[in-house]
This record gives structure tokens, C-alpha cells and sequence, in this order.
């Protein structure tokens, strides 16, 4: 029999367990397998919940797998055990397995409904942009500066894609990963998406962002998120709605930048688009140029 000190330590060592865990993960580079914490305070609530759920189902399994597998062993027929027929039927154990299953399933709704309704909480946004997904590529309209420009899969990637193009990929940097024109956004500011699609079902997906979205032709879908005010950088992410045979060839990339950084550009870029709209000159494309591929 185990003391109750005994037990004690026990439980405090298990406690402990995920927070040790997850540390020697971070160091030997196992976390990798593992969802990332990302960078919005929205992914890392979702970060969160997941590994809440994740330690959730480690602890049944330990439980269900544990019992299985220790009367498998204790009441093994070489040691005499003989199966009871008569037990089938017992209401105290079909009212405990009804009650702690039941238990354990509001306590992991209580905290997902709380991720759910923060993910879907668009209000107080300071910057909208819409986004349009093409076969293929992705416009971004900044809705309430008169800026709008496609943004496409960069053409290093593109040449060295093509079959016999006897550009080593290798040799690329961020193979199909790059794209001309990134979206550029401001750090710590509530950045509203709304999603929709031109031809086919798309999705935006910013795996650092905590965002997936489905661009669908016809409706237009919500999504935010807010950079963490120290952690400006370029975000990258991709199609994640099969939606024809470039499908794999166009990636996003978010760049962040300070405040202060997003106003110049983003001043510079309306002037730069109301010049090439003036009369006299041709007007901006509103619709994205042709995908060029070399493909027969
Ligand atoms: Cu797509």
C-alpha cells in the first residue's frame, strides 16, 4: 500500500509532468511535430486549448490503456482466473461511465466555446482588407484606402517550377514560398479579413497567424488577427483549399511592419496607384493579369 505522503508526491511529480515535458521538447526539437504557439494572441489561445485538450486525452489513455492492460495480466487464465458470465448488467458502473464522460466533455467545451467566440469576434477592427482568392493568386483590397494590388507566386519560383527548366530549386530561396507582392500590415493593430473567392474555393491560411479561412466564390467570410507588437517579420503561408492544377503554387506572405512603417507605405502605395489611374495614363488593372505559365 502506498502512503498518502507517497501519494502525494506522486501527484505533484504528475502535475508537473506537462510543463517538464514540454520543456525538454522545446530542447531537443521534438515541439517541431508539434502545433506552434504562433504569434497573435489568438493562436496562442488556440495553442493553449490545444495542449489543455492534448493532456486531456493523455490522461485517459493512461487510464484506459493502464486498467486494460493490468487486468489483462492480473486476471490472466494461467493464473486461474475464471471469466465471470453472470455480471452483465451492473447500473452503478453504466451511471459512473455515463456521469465522468459526460463531465470531462464540458469541461473541454467550456474553454474551446471561448477560443470559438474570440476567433469569430471581428468588432473594434482598425484595418479591413479584403481578399480575393484567384486560380491563382490573392488581391488584396485595402477597403478603406483605395489601395489594391494581386499578389502572385515571385518568378525566380516560377521559371525554376517549370519542368526542364534546368534551374535547380535548391538554389532558390524559399522555393514556391515567396510571392511578388506580400500583404503588408501593422503590428499590434486588429486586422479585419474578409475573405472571398473569384472562380473557385480557396483558403487563406497563416498557420502563425491562427488563421484558415475558405475563400468561397459568392460569400464573404470574416477572419482577424492582431501581431504580437514585438514580432514584426514576414509570415508565410498558403493555399489551403485544392482549387485546380496551380493549387501548390500560391503561397502568402504577410509582412509586418511597425506602425509607423505601414502609414509610409501604405501612403506611398495609394499615391503611386491614383498617379497610374490619372487620366491620360492607363487605368490600374482591377482585375489580376493573366497567370503566366510556360505549361503547353
Ligand atoms: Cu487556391
Amino acid at each position: 500500500m502506498m502512503t498518502r505522503a507517497r501519494l502525494a508526491s506522486l501527484a505533484l511529480a504528475l502535475a508537473a509532468l506537462p510543463a517538464a515535458l514540454a520543456a525538454r521538447a522545446e530542447e531537443s526539437g521534438w515541439s517541431l511535430l508539434n502545433m506552434t504557439p504562433g504569434v497573435t494572441q489568438m493562436s496562442r489561445h488556440i495553442y493553449e486549448l490545444h495542449m489543455e485538450i492534448f493532456w486531456v486525452c493523455v490522461a485517459i489513455g493512461v487510464l484506459v490503456f493502464g486498467a486494460m492492460i493490468w487486468s489483462l495480466v492480473r486476471f490472466r487464465k494461467s493464473q486461474g482466473a475464471i471469466a465471470d458470465v453472470s455480471m452483465v448488467h451492473n447500473t452503478k458502473v453504466e451511471i459512473v461511465w455515463t456521469i465522468v464522460p459526460v463531465i470531462i466533455l464540458i469541461a473541454m467545451a467550456v474553454p474551446a466555446a471561448k477560443t470559438l467566440v474570440e476567433i469569430e469576434d471581428t468588432s473594434k477592427t482598425e484595418l479591413t482588407i479584403k481578399v480575393t482568392g484567384f486560380q491563382w493568386g490573392w488581391n488584396y483590397d485595402y477597403l478603406d484606402d483605395g489601395v489594391s494590388y494581386y499578389s502572385r507566386l515571385d518568378r525566380e519560383s516560377d521559371f525554376a517550377r517549370d519542368l526542364g527548366s534546368g534551374i535547380d530549386p535548391n538554389t532558390v530561396p524559399h522555393y514556391l514560398l515567396n510571392v511578388d507582392h506580400p500583404l503588408v500590415v501593422p503590428v499590434g493593430t486588429k486586422v479585419r479579413l474578409l475573405i472571398t473567392g473569384a472562380d473557385v474555393i480557396h483558403s487563406w491560411w497563416v498557420p502563425a497567424f491562427g488563421v484558415k479561412k475558405d475563400a468561397i466564390p459568392g460569400f464573404v467570410n470574416e477572419a482577424w488577427f492582431k501581431v504580437d507588437a514585438d514580432k514584426p517579420g514576414l509570415y508565410r503561408g498558403q493555399c489551403a483549399e485544392l482549387c485546380g492544377r496551380d493549387h501548390g503554387f500560391m503561397p502568402i506572405v504577410v509582412d509586418v511592419r511597425s506602425k509607423e512603417d505601414f502609414a509610409a507605405w501604405l501612403k506611398e502605395k495609394a499615391a503611386e496607384q491614383k498617379q497610374a489611374a490619372a487620366p491620360g495614363q492607363t487605368p490600374a488593372p482591377s482585375a489580376p493579369p493573366a497567370t503566366a505559365s510556360t505549361a503547353p
